[in-house]
């Protein structure tokens, strides 16, 4: 339809103003929340492709983390009460003594963006906290985001945690943040890490898909 491609590429284009507007006027058209959303995410996806090719900058991340927001806001009720399937549930929060949540906030954007729940603990977020969160949700995903090379100790001793609360086989745990790599993931014992936003929604669905089946 007509309308929702402009919406994509209104986003897309992070045109934040028409984006706003054309969302406005497609729900007082009777377009659906969830045709709308779907419109949305398709942005998001091209945002996220932009920056992987660098045309696109982190400012520009979060400025469509932002217009996003806003949708989600004026798309909410009508989600639920169209029933929106959740992809599954995401913990996520950046580990204790760091307080670093740029990143941490792109990437709970993204992930809402693909329809998933996220529960997001914050900054400086201590082992225990994350243990009950997983406990209270049932989520099966952990994201742990830290850009300090202390935080590197934090990630450690919260894998360390769900392993001692026996949750290790059941809880898939993801990392990222800038200095964040393949080695830095086998050394604090996660199961995958990612570079950017996108890499992290990839990781998440790949992870809640399978889980699925
Ligand atoms: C902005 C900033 C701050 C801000 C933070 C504001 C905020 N609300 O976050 C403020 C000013 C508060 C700050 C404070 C400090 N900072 Co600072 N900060 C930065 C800076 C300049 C940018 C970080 C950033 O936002 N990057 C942009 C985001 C988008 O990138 P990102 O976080 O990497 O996230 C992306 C990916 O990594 C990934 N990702 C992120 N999280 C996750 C999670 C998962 C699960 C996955 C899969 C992916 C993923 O996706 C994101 C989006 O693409 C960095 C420099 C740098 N080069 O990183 C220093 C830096 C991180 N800070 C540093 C330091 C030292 C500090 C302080 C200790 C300074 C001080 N002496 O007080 C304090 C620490 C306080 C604390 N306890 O945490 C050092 C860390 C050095 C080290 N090796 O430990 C850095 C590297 C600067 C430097 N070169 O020295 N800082």
């Amino acid at each position: 339809m007509q309308n929702l491609n402009a919406i994509q590429a209104a986003l897309a284009n992070l045109e934040e103003d028409l984006a706003l507007q054309l969302v406005a006027e497609a729900m007082a058209a009777g377009v659906s929340a969830l045709e709308l959303l779907k419109a949305c995410q398709a942005g998001m996806v091209e945002v996220g492709a932009r920056f992987e090719q660098q045309e696109y900058f982190v400012s520009d991340l979060m400025m469509s983390g932002e217009i996003f927001k806003q949708i989600s806001a004026i798309l909410e009720p009508g989600l639920k009460a169209g029933g929106a399937v959740s992809a599954g549930k995401v913990v996520i929060g950046t580990v204790k003594g760091d307080i670093h949540d740029i990143g941490k906030d792109i990437v709970v954007n993204m992930l809402k963006s693909a329809n998933i729940d996220v529960i997001d603990l914050g900054v400086d977020v201590a082992p225990a906290k994350f243990i009950d969160a997983l406990k209270n949700s049932g989520a099966t995903v952990l994201g742990l985001s830290g850009l300090l090379t202390l935080a590197f100790d934090s990630m450690k001793a919260t894998i360390s945690a769900l392993a001692e609360a026996g949750m290790r086989d059941t809880v898939k745990v993801m990392i990222g943040g800038g200095p964040v790599d393949a080695t830095v993931c086998r050394v604090v014992g996660a199961d995958d890490w990612g570079a950017d936003a996108q890499h992290a929604v990839r990781i998440a669905k790949g992870w809640l898909e399978a889980a699925h089946v």
